[in-house]
């Protein structure tokens, strides 16, 4: 962070609520407001600073020492308030605690590693496409149909938890995205099956309920080669459980949308197919699936001039950040000429996205077995959005295809 000589300035303040129905809905106008408001805003509401525009988020994101994860990336600061689960070994943790873990997950998620499933995948997209081309005609819920299906048909296979149950994983991500935010109603309507779903999830990290071959058996042999204690292998499980679902799906959903309602894009993508790669990094840019997280100064820090307290709660908002005019030329625009590298849809520094590559290689094989069979497609009805604390998500994509001649 700059470090001025300056007396410290207090930043403007706003009372929005950026956890409301209607900003989470439409984040938009608050996000250009609070860029506009400062490189620093104090959120009244919930006694935090807020930070919109892409300089400073990125600066927050690389400078661990000084914002700390360990505290929690939610709203709850862990040094006063109980965590609702114990916390996550890599998201919710610093270094050294996040280096083994972070190690361990990095090598099974590389894209060296996932290359077994490239091909499995492939063939999965395509039999998906084709079934739901031939079951539901030219219309459907996108949403639903692809974006929705294609995760839950290859994704808890990768890991290797048994079949049974897995309509718990969609609601135990939502649950965990919304604990982030405050205790609104979003985190009340969940609180009922917090028990239950945390009991299912918490059974599929043992050793005894994964394949011999997934990314679970490999998270346990890296504990029997003492890369990590065999506590610590459970909670690693659950990351993947917890982080690789919701936003996979709503990443192939951020893409879909963006081609139902671009269709010059899509011809872009038809003709040059090694542009699916730009595409979904632009779309997880331009739509950023993970909108917000939290972190916790370890010291009394001056950012752009505002002294932030030792303890003080930051939210940065990687979704305004991602469209910072200061950054990005006409950020508003869905655009597969645009090099998007450099976006903090994945976040930045230590805790990048460690599943970007099965996100990619998920994104890839649905794009490009769509591509390939259906050579337009338009929204034939609103798209509906899924409310939640942390996570640009959906709850329908109505679509209209033409099937490639
Ligand atoms: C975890 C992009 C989010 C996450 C989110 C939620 C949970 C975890 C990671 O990354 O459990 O490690």
């Amino acid at each position: 962070m700059t470090e001025t000589a300056a007396v410290p300035a207090s930043p403007p303040i706003s009372d929005a609520d950026p956890f409301a129905p209607e900003h989470l809905a439409h984040p938009e106008p608050l996000h250009q407001h609070l860029r506009e408001a400062g490189p620093v805003v104090r959120l009244s509401r919930y006694d935090v600073h807020a930070l919109a525009r892409y300089q400073e988020v990125h600066a927050a994101l690389v400078d661990w020492q000084t914002f700390q994860s360990g505290a929690g990336v939610g709203l709850a600061n862990f040094r006063h308030e109980k965590p609702w689960r114990p916390p996550s070994l890599l998201l919710e943790a610093d270094p050294p605690h996040h280096d083994a873990p972070r190690r361990v997950l990095r090598d099974i998620l590389a894209p060296l590693a996932l290359r077994r499933l490239r091909e499995s995948w492939q063939t999965a997209a395509e039999e998906l496409v084709d079934t739901v081309l031939a079951d539901q005609g030219p219309e459907f819920d996108a949403f639903d149909a692809l974006a929705k299906a294609f995760p839950l048909r290859v994704f808890p296979d990768a890991v290797g938890i048994p079949p049974d149950g897995r309509e718990n994983l969609l609601p135990y991500g939502n649950m965990a995205f919304n604990a982030f935010g405050p205790r609104n109603d979003l985190v009340e309507a969940d609180a009922h099956w917090v028990g239950n779903l945390s009991v299912w999830v918490n059974a599929q990290c043992a050793r005894e309920a994964l394949s011999e071959d997934g990314f679970g058996a490999r998270i346990w042999a890296a504990a029997d080669r003492g890369d990590l204690t065999h506590g610590q292998a459970p909670l690693v499980v659950r990351s993947l459980l917890t982080a690789g679902v919701d936003t996979t799906v709503h990443g192939l959903a951020a893409a879909l949308y963006a081609f139902a309602t671009h269709p010059e894009e899509w011809q872009r993508l038809r003709a040059r197919p090694e542009l699916v790669r730009v595409a979904f990094d632009e779309a997880v840019r331009w739509q950023s699936p993970v909108q917000t997280f939290f972190r916790t100064a370890t010291r009394d820090v001056d950012i752009a001039g505002t002294r932030i307290p030792e303890g003080g709660k930051i939210l940065m908002f990687l979704g305004a950040a991602n469209h910072d005019p200061e950054r990005w030329s006409d950020p508003d625009r869905f655009d597969l000429t645009r090099d998007p590298s450099g976006h903090v849809g994945f976040g930045m520094g230590i805790h990048q996205c460690v599943g970007q590559h099965v996100a990619r290689l998920e994104a890839e094989s649905l794009l490009t077995a769509l591509a390939h069979r259906v050579d337009h497609l338009e929204l034939v009805g609103p798209p509906r959005r899924h409310l939640n604390n942390t996570l640009r998500s959906w709850a329908a994509l109505p679509v209209r295809v033409r099937p490639a001649g």
